[in-house]
This record gives structure tokens, C-alpha cells and sequence, in this order.
């Protein structure tokens, strides 16, 4: 009897991670078509490229055993909504409130958290907009909803979080003060190397506009 136990419990978390990939694969595809079919219009691409992961069941359940205190499996849906993790990386500032607005408009996903780390970074300089989505995953049983959590973020604001993470890990957590300021400097240089490359975007952007409009009205003489 205890193997057959073992052996439902094990089928009920698989099939719990399951739905958390399946959703990850359902906001994938969405994003490529956004990306694609922003690419036909628009002649660019907002997103520069994306990554997704899911958590580990060991991250999930020291997470679980931080916020609730003790650890049960009902409790992993309630506190742990970043099991499925997306993170968009844009080209420019203004392609991350696009891409934001884009997902928002679509009714099948919910938005039920929003971060904003651009608007108010962490102090030590972290930035990034991050979303609580609510994904509709259809099982064999009926419909499930499974959050992922999105992070949408610049090349700059991507650079300085994965060189962050190795920092803080390489020195085993405990970050001389020195060392914190100078990534919080690191940490704004980024972010005015974003504020200055979307400056030239947008000046090339209605160059290339009044460029369009002239030819235009050169063809209707
Ligand atoms: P990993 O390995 O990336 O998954 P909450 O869930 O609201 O209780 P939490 O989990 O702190 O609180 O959520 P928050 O603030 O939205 O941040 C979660 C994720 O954002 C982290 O996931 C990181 O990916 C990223 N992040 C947040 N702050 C920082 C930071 O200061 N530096 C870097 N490099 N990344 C950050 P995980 O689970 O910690 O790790």
C-alpha cells in the first residue's frame, strides 16, 4: 500500500509541475506572435530575448517554509506564485511598458500582481517590471489557472542583475559596504545608459517618420 501511496503522490506533483511548464509554454507562444507580428508592423523588435524557468521543488519549498512558517501543500499556490518564471528582455525603457500593456489587453490572462522596480527600484539598485499573470491551463480534468510570474526588464537592467547574482553569491552573502554602494552606482549608470538610448531612439524614430512622410508626399505630387 505505501508504494502504491508513493507512487500517487509522486504522479500528483509531477502533474503539478506540469501544469506550471505548460502554462510557461502558453505565455512563450503568445510573446512570439506579439514578437512577430510587432515586427511586420512596426519594422523592429521589441523583445531582444527571453528565458524561462521552474523553480525547483526545493527552492519552492524553502520559500513555502519562509512564508507560511511550516510547510503543507495547499499553502504552495497561495505563497509561492513565481514556480514558473518568464523573463522578457527588451530592447529600450518604453518596449517594457509595451510589452506590458500588450499582455494586459489580452483577456484570457489575468494580471493579479504587479511590481514595479523601474518606477521604484530596490535600494540596492535592482530594476525590472515584474508580473503576476493568471494562466488558464487546460488539463484532461478541466481548467486550471497557474500564476507565472514575468519579469520584463532592459538589456542594461538584465546585465547588472545577472553580474549582481554572481557578486552577491561569489561572496557568500555578506557584500562589503564598499562593494554595495559601487553596485548601486553600477546599478544607476545602466539605468541612465537606458534613459539616453531611448532618447536616440525616439530622435531616429521621427527622423525616419518625417523621411516616411516626405516620400509620401513626394509619390502623391
Ligand atoms: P530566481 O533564481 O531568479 O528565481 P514575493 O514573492 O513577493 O514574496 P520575492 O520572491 O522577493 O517576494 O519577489 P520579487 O521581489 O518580485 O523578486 C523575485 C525575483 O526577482 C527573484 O527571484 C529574482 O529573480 C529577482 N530579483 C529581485 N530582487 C533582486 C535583486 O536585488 N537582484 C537580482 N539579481 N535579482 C532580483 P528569486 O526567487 O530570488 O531567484
Amino acid at each position: 500500500l505505501q508504494i502504491k501511496q508513493f507512487k500517487l503522490i509522486k504522479t500528483e506533483i509531477t502533474r503539478f509541475m506540469m501544469m506550471y511548464k505548460f502554462a510557461l509554454n502558453e505565455l512563450e507562444t503568445k510573446v512570439e506572435i506579439l514578437q512577430e507580428e510587432f515586427q511586420l508592423l512596426h519594422d523592429y523588435n521589441p523583445i531582444e530575448h527571453t528565458k524561462s524557468r521552474l523553480k525547483s521543488p526545493e527552492s519552492i519549498w524553502n520559500k513555502l517554509k519562509r512564508k507560511q512558517g511550516g510547510l503543507s501543500f495547499d499553502g504552495i499556490r497561495e505563497h509561492v506564485k513565481d514556480i514558473a518564471g518568464l523573463r522578457i528582455t527588451c530592447s529600450f525603457l518604453s518596449d517594457i511598458y509595451r510589452i506590458r500593456d500588450m499582455l494586459e489587453a489580452q483577456s484570457d490572462l489575468k494580471i493579479v500582481e504587479v511590481k514595479d522596480y523601474i518606477q521604484h527600484p530596490k535600494p540596492n539598485g535592482y530594476q525590472s517590471l515584474h508580473l503576476i499573470v493568471e494562466v488558464p491551463v487546460y488539463m484532461s480534468d478541466g481548467k486550471e489557472f497557474a500564476c507565472v510570474e514575468i519579469q520584463i526588464r532592459t538589456i542594461a537592467m538584465d546585465f547588472w542583475a545577472s553580474l549582481e547574482h554572481k557578486i552577491y553569491y561569489k561572496y557568500n552573502e555578506t557584500v562589503p559596504a564598499q562593494l554595495l554602494r559601487e553596485l548601486k552606482e553600477a546599478a544607476d549608470a545602466a539605468a541612465a545608459l537606458d534613459r539616453q538610448m531611448e532618447r536616440l531612439h525616439n530622435e531616429i524614430q521621427s527622423i525616419r517618420e518625417e523621411q516616411e512622410d516626405g516620400e509620401a508626399n513626394e509619390l502623391t505630387r
